[in-house]
This record gives structure tokens, sequence and C-alpha cells, in this order.
């Protein structure tokens, strides 16, 4: 099973990894004794540490604010949200909020997203996306920055705007970004378990298997939110949740903006055969369970009649990967040759992949570089540049140069 595969890989490698790693890291103080390049023949990048004296438990976000700072904030899935100044040879990353009391952890759950808002320079607030217990839920909150310290939210500041129950522990989507046009998305995984067995993911009257978009700043209809004019069911008859923007996805882990664009690039995590790369699409149905990618899953006809099909997939093996971790359209000015094209890859093989496309259609695919450890997401600064995370090594790493 792609379950039990995933799992191990999620959590019993990287408990492992970190279990060895944790010991080190209290042992040492700024030197790293780990190996902290990779790379692999037809690799065309190496990795290398970004910020040699930080370490993280359990990396599995990196984003930073268009404030003018320069900070980069990195979420450790307990529940911890870190922040550092941009630079080599920053020495601490202070903690920025701590909610792991709130927050239920492990496998795939914990503190999963974190976002800013657009006018976070004057409004100060953050939103994140998280899991907590009994019953098991997502929540997806907004909390303030502390009005004295620029480097601490205010733990009392949070005001809850949706919540959602999870049937099982896994496929909690966990992303959360804000569009080009102002309106928040957030990804939602189809409740877990394998194979949707709710068939939840075709179902627009459950906010699971779907890519949502709120207003979050109107609130109107007892919400702390509005729904945005053009979302696919606004002020449908049917009962189908108006937050719905896109559906049809299994766990769609990462997705990103090409700030240049705007198109919506998502990650969706296959069930045993395939992964798949989609270009999100306002009121698109992305196939899953119907679908795995583009082949039939489990439908009694699959009718594949308005179904998106990935921009690209890959079988699951060996030599490919099992779970795919959606990354960016490189704009890091650092890396020309990189410029469009879209750098994504999987958190268990740690291949890293550069797709260039056109019109929507995939033209090449290359494996550009390698990650150990667990590739668990990928981040961008305020100047975005591109940062990958090794869950396991908790390090953080950039692409270093072209061979
Ligand atoms: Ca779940
Ligand atoms: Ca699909």
């Amino acid at each position: 099973m792609k379950f039990n595969k995933v799992l191990f890989s999620v959590v019993l490698i990287p408990v492992f990894l970190t279990c060895i790693y944790t010991k080190e890291d209290k042992t040492t103080t700024s030197s790293n004794t780990l190996n902290t390049t990779t790379s692999a023949e037809g690799e065309k990048y190496t990795l290398s540490e970004a910020f040699k004296n930080l370490s993280f438990e359990l990396p599995v976000e990196l984003v930073s604010p268009e404030d003018g700072t320069d900070r980069i904030f990195v979420i450790e899935q307990k529940g911890v949200i870190r922040v550092f100044p941009n630079k080599a040879d920053a020495k601490n990353a202070a903690k920025f909020l701590d909610i792991e009391q709130k927050v239920e952890s492990g496998g795939e759950k914990g503190l999963l997203g974190l976002a800013f808002h657009p006018n976070y320079k004057s409004n100060g607030f953050i939103y994140v996306n998280y899991t907590r217990g009994k019953p098991l839920e997502s929540v997806i909150s907004r909390f303030k920055v502390s009005a004295s310290n620029p480097n601490m939210a205010d733990p009392q500041s949070e005001q809850v705007l949706l919540t959602y129950l999870q049937p099982y522990s896994n496929h909690n989507g966990g992303k959360v970004a804000f569009g080009n046009d102002g309106f928040l998305y957030i990804a939602v995984g189809d409740g877990g378990s394998g194979g949707d067995p709710g068939n939840r993911a075709q179902n627009k009257k459950e906010l699971l298997g779907k890519i949502l978009r709120i207003d979050v700043n109107n609130a109107s209809g007892g919400l702390n939110y509005s729904i945005p004019a053009d979302n696919p069911f606004k002020n449908n008859k049917e009962g189908f949740r108006e937050e719905i923007y896109a559906f049809g996805v299994r766990n769609p882990w990462r997705f990103s903006f090409d700030r240049q664009t705007g198109t919506l690039w998502a990650g969706d995590v296959g069930q045993n055969k395939i992964e798949e790369i989609d270009i999100i699409e306002n009121g698109g149905n992305y196939g899953w369970r119907i679908m795995e990618a583009d082949e039939c899953f489990k439908s009694d006809t699959c009718n594949k009649a308005g179904l998106i099909s990935p921009i690209t997939s890959y079988k699951q093996g060996s030599s490919t990967g099992n779970s795919v971790t959606g990354g960016y359209v490189c704009r890091d000015k650092s890396l020309p040759e990189l410029n469009g094209k879209y750098i994504y890859g999987d958190f268990v093989s740690g291949n890293i992949w550069a797709l260039t496309y056109s019109e929507k259609k995939a033209v090449t695919n290359e494996l550009i570089a390698k990650i150990s450890g667990g590739l668990s997401s990928f981040g961008e600064d305020s100047k975005h540049n591109l940062f990958v995370l090794s869950y396991g090594t908790g390090k953080v790493y950039k692409f270093a140069s072209a061979l």
C-alpha cells in the first residue's frame, strides 16, 4: 500500500534520522558533521547548506513576508514557527510562534502551512493551517504579530477562520498561500485512509479533497471571511461548499503561485501508482478518485469527461519516488538557467526535477538535483530565491551551482 510506504517514509525514517541527528545537534554547536552536499550522476546542481548554523526539528515549510525586512520563517511540524535574518551566517532562529500545545502532530499531522497577509507590513496578520485533536480536525487560523516585537507573534491573538473534521490521520493537505488576486488558498486533502473511501474529493458538499479560496479581508454571513465573487459554487442551490475553488484532489501537500504569471501549480500525492503535478484552475475537477493522474482508479464507468489531467506525472518506483512534493516556478535570479521552469521533487527519493512547458503542456522534465532525509518542502525568500528543506536532517539547502 502506498499509504504504508508513505507512512514509513514520512514517519519512521525521518523520526529515525531525527533520533540520530538530534543527539549530534545537541553536542555540536555551529560546526556541522553531516554530509552537506549531495550530488549524483545526471544532476546539474549541487545543494549546499544555506544557513550552516541553523537546523530545525522536522521542518515542513519555509516562507518570507514581502515586508522589506528580509527574514525567513521556517515551520517545525510540532507547532513552532522560527524566524531568522536571511543571512548565510545567521546564528539563531528565534521562536516566532509556539502553538505546540494546540497542535496534534506526527505522521502527516501538525503545523503544516503558513502564509503572510499581502499587507503584512501594515497589519501583521499571518495565517496558519494545523491539525488538532479530539476530534481530529484541521484549523485555518489568523494570528497577529506582537505590537512590540517584530520577531514574535502574539499567541493570544488567534482568530479561527475555518475548521473541518479529519476522518483519518493522513492526507491533511497543508499549504496556505495568497494568490495574486489577494485571496487565501488552502490545500485540503481527501481526509485520508487510502482510495478515498468516502468519495469525498468528488463530493462538492464537503471541503475534503479540494483547493479552497476565501477572502480574509471581508467578513460576511457570520463567517470570519467571505466568498470571492467568482468562486465556482458561489450562491449555488445544491448545497455545495462555496469555499471550493477546485476539486478532485487527493493530497495537494504543496502548491505555489508563479508570481510573474499568477498560475497556480500543485503537486498532488498519488495512491499506489502515479504522482502528479497540476495547474489548478477555477472550478477545475482534477479527477480523484475517478482517476489517479490520468489512469482510471475507482469508478464504475471511469468517465474522464470534464476531468483535468496533470501537466506531468511519474510512475512510482525506486528510481522516481513515491510521494510528490510540489515546488515553485523558479524566479531565483541566481539561477538564470532555471528561470520559468517548475522545480519540484519527491519526498521519498529526494529527486528534484525541472519541468519546462508551453501552453500548459509539459515539454521536458529533467532531474537536476537530489536531497537526502526526506524532501518535505521547497521555499522562497522575499526575493524569490529558492530553498529546499530536508525533513530528516532539519537543514535548509539552496541550489549551489550549475556544474
Ligand atoms: Ca486526514
Ligand atoms: Ca488528478
